[in-house]
């Protein structure tokens, strides 16, 4: 069987096993066994992850804001439910970890059926709430970092890429971090994140390589007091190894082409 995500006139096909479980709530969410990729999960027809390259994208969203922050002590994640973006941050000497997912659909289904989070939801740092992360933005404290691990931004996710959104994300974190789309195709997404992104200060866009995205290059933003004089500080206390991220990933990322610079430099 084969599973096929399209966009924009072009798509990835990924072979598969089996189904091995599947949730229908606010969002329709799949897990697959797949013939090379390991375990794949869908939400809403997109590819969330694969076991074979989930470490490129969670490691660069949440190592790059945390290795840049002085002191990241309290982190906010806005969705995630998938607990690979919380069991990065938990490598971290950090006091406390908030995930605030809108769907507890996601987290039941990838605590059972996915075990990416590797025991993270269990975590005594971690608190699990169940809400929309634009809502939660208008009552909760302020974090040092907040990191942003959003489906793309249709549907659930379309707030967290409005411009309130990232005025509250402004005033509520020292620094903060989130998927961006892909910078090469469904072009409409990554130009509302770069014109509503605005209030945001001192922002940078940052790329990496991720296979299982659409046409595998992936982009993301980082805001806020973040300084890569911290990273290599703050990479040698890092619990547990890293597959994907090191310093030297870190500061080549945000070398852009450029035809991406320009784009990002007329939209600032
Ligand atoms: N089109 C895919 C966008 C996926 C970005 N978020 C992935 C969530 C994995 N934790």
């Amino acid at each position: 069987m084969d599973f096929i995500e399209r966009y924009d006139g072009s798509g990835l096909m990924i072979s598969v096993k089996r189904k091995i479980a599947e949730a229908k709530g606010i969002q329709k969410i799949e897990i697959y066994e797949t013939e090379s990729f390991g375990k794949m999960l869908v939400i809403d027809g997109k590819i969330q992850l694969t076991e074979f390259d989930e470490h490129f994208y969670h490691e660069m969203l949440v190592h790059v804001p945390m290795n840049s922050c002085k002191r990241a002590k309290k982190v906010l994640i806005i969705g995630g439910g998938d607990g690979g973006a919380l069991r990065e941050v938990l490598k971290h000497d950090i006091e406390r970890a908030v995930l605030v997912e809108i769907d507890r659909n996601v987290i039941n289904l990838c605590r059972e059926h996915l075990g990416i989070d590797c025991g993270a939801f269990e975590d005594p740092r971690v608190e699990i709430v169940i809400e929309d992360g634009r809502k939660f933005l208008e009552h909760c404290e302020k974090f040092d970092v907040i990191i942003v691990d959003s489906t793309d931004p249709v549907g659930v996710s379309d707030p967290l890429f409005g411009k309130d959104f990232f005025e509250l994300c402004d005033e509520k974190c020292t620094v903060f971090c989130s998927q961006a789309q892909s910078p090469l195709i469904q072009k409409n997404y990554f130009r509302k994140l770069l014109e509503n992104s605005s209030p945001l200060k001192n922002r940078a866009m940052f790329l990496a390589t991720i296979p299982t995205y659409p046409m595998a290059l992936w982009s993301f933003i980082i805001a806020g007091e973040y300084d890569f004089r911290f990273i290599r500080r703050n990479f040698r206390k890092i619990k547990g190894k890293t597959k994907h991220y090191n310093p030297e990933v870190h500061l080549s990322a945000f070398m852009l082409p450029e035809w991406l610079k320009k784009e990002v430099e007329n939209a600032y």
